[in-house]
């Protein structure tokens, strides 16, 4: 049976490839679900979604309950503010990995603290797209070995 992997991706980042290149590169989120698709290992598929509203992430979360073995978070600005996608995520039994393009450590302080990260089993910061890949090869790793 094929594994899925959900990819979400929070607010603005329908605009990936459209404004700021310089933070955040210059290749959209077609880029990114096709080459993730382009590491996935054998018997995995993904889905790569985009939200500008925390319940529907949330919706998405609850559904990859009954649908995914693991998912690839970049919950944008929800990062730093989202309790209730924290809690969604811990209802979630499979591995998280949480990704963001820039390194938000370099940034504002605001970025500094992430509640999903109280969740994650990794987090990937600063890689621009390449997180994703990343993100998307863990999560194969993980759970072959998990069985
Ligand atoms: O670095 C990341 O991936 C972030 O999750 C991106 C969020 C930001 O609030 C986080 O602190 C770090 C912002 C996403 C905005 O995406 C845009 C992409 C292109 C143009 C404008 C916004």
């Amino acid at each position: 049976m094929t594994r899925m992997i959900s990819i979400l991706n929070g607010p603005n980042l329908n605009l990936l490839g459209k404004r700021q290149p310089q933070i955040y590169g210059a290749e959209t989120l077609a880029d990114v679900e096709w080459n993730c698709r382009a590491v996935l290992a054998e018997g995995f598929d993904l889905t790569l979604r985009q939200s500008n509203h925390e319940g529907q992430i949330i919706d998405w979360i609850h559904e990859a309950r009954e649908t995914a073995c693991g998912i690839v978070i970049n919950p944008g600005a929800f990062t730093h503010t989202s309790i209730a996608i924290l809690d969604a995520l811990n209802a979630f039994e499979g591995p998280v990995i949480e990704v963001h393009i820039s390194n938000v450590h370099k940034r504002e302080s605001f970025r500094h603290h992430s509640y999903v990260s109280l969740r994650a089993e990794g987090v990937i910061v600063g890689l621009g797209i390449e997180g994703y890949e990343a993100g998307v090869r863990r999560i194969c790793s993980l759970v072959t070995k998990a069985g």
